[in-house]
């Protein structure tokens, strides 16, 4: 017959109603002796309630939430054969039974039952002198921490001259199932620190001297019993695991501490500026070792902030998946990345790696797309009478051995006189966002297709220039920007821009604005329409404009007025002459 045993909650020092923050296993799950089954989480400490036996979860008589303490009900294990026959042997008190049982160790034998930190605290000033008193040394030493001996320092809170307050952290201790923080007895100063991450520690090991304000004399801890150094969830005489819990799940240190794990190299986020300890319990803090992951850089997403499992398992996730710090494809500025796909899985794949330029040039439409809050503003301008003229003027500049004269010079002619309008089109913000750059030069870029992917060729003072001028340098940087062979000088200084694709098609379209320019024109292909001219539907030619820019630095108002005067400029070219 099967022989079932109920896990109690064993001994957690001093506490009460410690809240269950985590159910590590579900009816039917077969654990193994010592596997955790729950997380008890109070404001100083954390700890797993470990199996005393291995066996079948049958029933478990608590959630996450309930508030426990010493003997209480956690669940029932169907023994596994090797425990019922162990179980079934001759035991202790009944009352022991069902609390998973200590690991034998010399403190936790013969029913000496080993105080908490806050017991041993205590107890260690019971009965030494105990008075007010000019400022003194008090040597802060390792106190009862059940039966453990040869525990891992995980972190070490403080540093030589640190002033720390009454229970402030100054250690942390780990075991395999639980995590206990030292605090320290009284508010002082910091001397003679003789702890490392790294070092094992036992009860009655020297921390630190703290020079007190004055008010204690003692030898080892604080004298008076109504000294509350927190008790932690550490008990003695508990199992291994059931013991300890303090610290791991503490509230952020008042005093300077160090993750002790070093951060993976992933542009993900970095470790809190305040360096507080996250919230985690032992196996959980083990699992993300294992995994090199520092705790420091995981947002928790349980309660209070506590780190889960699934934290840390996304955490990895993302930092696998994440590229490169220099060209982040998501996961920067707290949005959300997105997931790797194996396409592999659904054909064959080829990986091409991508051009220079395509990189600088995603990096930075990136930026400007995410610093910027982008508005993008319509309309169409009538440039018959414009397309006319160019195409009389292009015959007439080809027939005399010049270039050949596009659209877009004209546009860049038309976008400097609206500017000189409108000037904010050609300002800057200044870094601090405290005020706007005005410039006294009026450079204008325009995009640039080429076979390694987008450049941004800049003229120069192009309100100081013809239309032919700008014809000429246009055409001629518009080559070098598809031979490649563009100077990075040639690229530089503009204060606004033009994205035509009149070329090629489409209508209206959304130009990221080129940061830190505050406007970029997009130019689609002009069609024929029908437009009311009060008195019947006359064809024209219309250009459809797509007008982004900064909404920081323009209004909407602003932005209407100026491509509506942009249109009227190209409905007219004799108005660039006024
Ligand atoms: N409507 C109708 N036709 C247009 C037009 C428009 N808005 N703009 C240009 N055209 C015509 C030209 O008249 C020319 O026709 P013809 O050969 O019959 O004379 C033809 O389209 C090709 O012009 P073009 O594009 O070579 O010359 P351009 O001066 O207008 O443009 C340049 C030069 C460098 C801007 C252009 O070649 C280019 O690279 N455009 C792409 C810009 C781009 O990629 N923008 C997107 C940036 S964001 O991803």
């Amino acid at each position: 017959m099967s022989k079932e045993l109920e896990v109690k909650v064993p001994d957690i020092g001093s506490y009460d109603g410690v809240p269950v923050i985590d159910l590590l296993v579900k009816v039917g799950d077969r654990v193994e002796k010592e596997a955790s089954l729950v997380t008890l989480e109070s404001d100083k400490a954390t700890m797993d309630v470990p199996a005393p036996e291995a066996g079948i979860v049958k029933s478990i008589k608590l959630k996450v939430g309930d508030k426990v303490s010493q003997g209480d009900a956690v669940l029932v294990l169907e023994l596994a054969d090797e425990a019922k026959a162990e179980h079934s042997a001759p035991k202790p008190a009944a009352a022991d039974a069902a609390a998973p049982s200590p690991q034998p160790s010399p403190k936790g034998r013969g029913g000496e039952s080993p105080l908490p930190l806050g017991e041993a605290a205590r107890s260690a000033g019971e009965g030494a002198p105990s008075k007010v008193a000019a400022p003194s040394k008090l040597a802060v030493t390792i106190p009862d921490v059940g039966n453990y001996d040869h525990i891992p320092v995980i972190e070490v809170f403080v540093k030589d001259g640190d002033v720390v307050e009454k229970d402030a952290p100054l250690l942390t201790l780990e075991s395999d199932k639980a995590t206990m923080e030292v605090p320290a007895p009284e508010a002082g100063t910091v001397s003679g620190l003789k702890i490392k991450v790294g070092d094992k520690v036992s009860q009655g090991d020297a921390i630190c001297t703290l020079e007190t304000a004055g008010t204690v004399q003692g030898s080892v801890a604080p004298a008076a019993a109504d000294r509350s150094v927190p008790p932690p969830l550490a008990t003695a005489g508990s199992p291994r695991g059931t013991g300890g819990g303090q610290g791991e799940g503490s509230k952020p240190a008042p005093t300077p501490g160090k993750p002790a794990e070093a951060a993976p190299a992933s542009p993900l986020p970095a470790p809190s500026a305040t360096d507080t300890i996250p919230y985690a319990s032992p196996g959980l803090r083990k699992f993300a070792r294992e995994l090199g992951v520092n705790l420091a850089r995981v947002s928790g997403s349980g309660p209070r902030g506590r780190i889960t499992r699934d934290d840390v398992q996304s955490f990895v996730k993302r930092a696998l998946s994440t590229p490169t710090p220099a060209a982040p494809v998501s996961g920067t500025s707290g949005i959300p990345p997105i997931p790797a796909v194996d396409f592999s899985q659904f054909g064959s794949i080829e990986t091409k790696p991508l051009a220079r330029i395509r990189k600088l040039s995603a990096a930075h439409l990136h930026r400007a797309w995410l610093n910027i809050p982008h508005v993008t503003q319509t309309d169409e301008a009538d440039i018959t009478e414009l397309e006319a003229f160019r195409k009389s003027q292009s015959e007439e500049l080809s027939a005399a051995g010049g270039g050949k004269l596009t659209l877009l010079p004209f546009i860049m002619k038309a976008v400097a006189k609206a500017i000189q309008a409108y000037p904010e089109f050609a300002s800057s913000l200044s870094p601090d966002g405290e005020s706007l750059i005005f410039k006294q030069y009026l450079h204008i870029g325009f995009a640039a297709d080429t076979p390694n992917g987008l450049v941004v060729p800049v003229v120069r003072d192009v309100d100081k220039k013809g239309i032919v001028q700008l014809a000429q340098e246009t055409g001629e940087l518009a080559k070098k920007a598809r031979d490649g062979k563009l100077k990075g000088e040639e690229m530089r200084g503009g204060c606004f821009s033009i994205s035509s694709l009149g070329g090629i098609g489409g209508s209206h379209f959304t130009p990221i604005v080129n940061a830190p320019e505050v406007g970029i024109l997009g130019v689609s292909k002009s069609s024929i329409k029908p437009v009311w001219d009060g008195k019947a539907f006359q064809p024209r030619l219309l250009l459809p404009l797509s007008l982004s820019y900064d909404h920081r630095v323009i209004d909407g108002a602003y932005a209407a007025r100026f491509i509506v005067l942009l249109g009227k400029l190209l409905a007219d070219l004799r108005r660039l002459a006024l």
